[in-house]
């Protein structure tokens, strides 16, 4: 494979995320972020509908203003849900970045094509949408370069990864890391104290 990998990218924002940020996961991103060492303040949001992800993330950062918050979103979730981006950027959450995984299919219910791929272009959508800090990185070199920038800089911000797909993980899910409940009380008192 001559692309970023999701598995790659993932292990970036680990590498550069800051102690008190919020990481929150789903759909591949979860499966990925789930094979390496976790904090109380990662959200692996499994089981769930696709498309929450950025809501929940705008939904702590606004709550939480003096920790940033990192939600890396599947292409075909963001699809489900981009008024999000509006949203976001009419709260102004400065401290929201948003990583997609853009790599054009539904990796974990079996690789099927997401619609718009090739036309669909998310640094525009994000600008459209009123997000200024936009861009697309394309290379898991230039990822690496560029993620301490992209994750500290002031948001709110998006970042279209171009992510290739690998054909051994199609169909490959996440495994709930427990119920729902109980993960939340533990997140609240990460995020509290109490
Ligand atoms: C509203 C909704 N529709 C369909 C599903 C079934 N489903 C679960 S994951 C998934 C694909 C997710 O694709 P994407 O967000 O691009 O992430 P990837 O699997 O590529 O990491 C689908 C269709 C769902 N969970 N929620």
């Amino acid at each position: 494979m001559s692309g970023m990998s999701g598995r790659s990218a993932v292990e970036v924002v680990r590498r550069w995320r800051g102690p008190g940020d919020v990481v929150i996961t789903t759909m591949g991103t979860a499966r990925d972020w789930m094979a390496g060492p976790m904090t109380p303040l990662d959200v692996v949001l499994v089981p769930s509908s696709m498309g929450q992800a950025t809501s929940l993330g705008l939904g702590i950062a606004l709550a939480q203003p003096t920790r940033r918050v990192v939600v890396l979103n599947g292409d075909g979730s963001l699809l489900m849900n981009l008024g999000s981006l509006v949203t976001i950027a009419a709260a102004g959450a400065d401290n929201l970045v948003v990583v997609v995984f853009a790599n054009g299919v539904y990796e974990i219910t079996g690789a099927q094509p997401v619609p718009g791929v090739g036309v669909v272009d998310w640094v525009a959508m994000a600008g459209a949408a009123g997000i200024r800090s936009a861009e697309r990185i394309e290379t898991l070199e230039a990822w690496e370069r560029e993620a301490p920038r992209v994750l500290a800089g002031p948001g709110p911000t998006l970042v279209s990864l171009t992510i290739e797909p690998e054909a051994a993980l199609a169909g490959v899910g996440p495994r709930s890391p427990g119920p729902a409940a109980a993960r939340g009380r533990a997140l609240r008192e990460a995020l509290t104290g109490g």
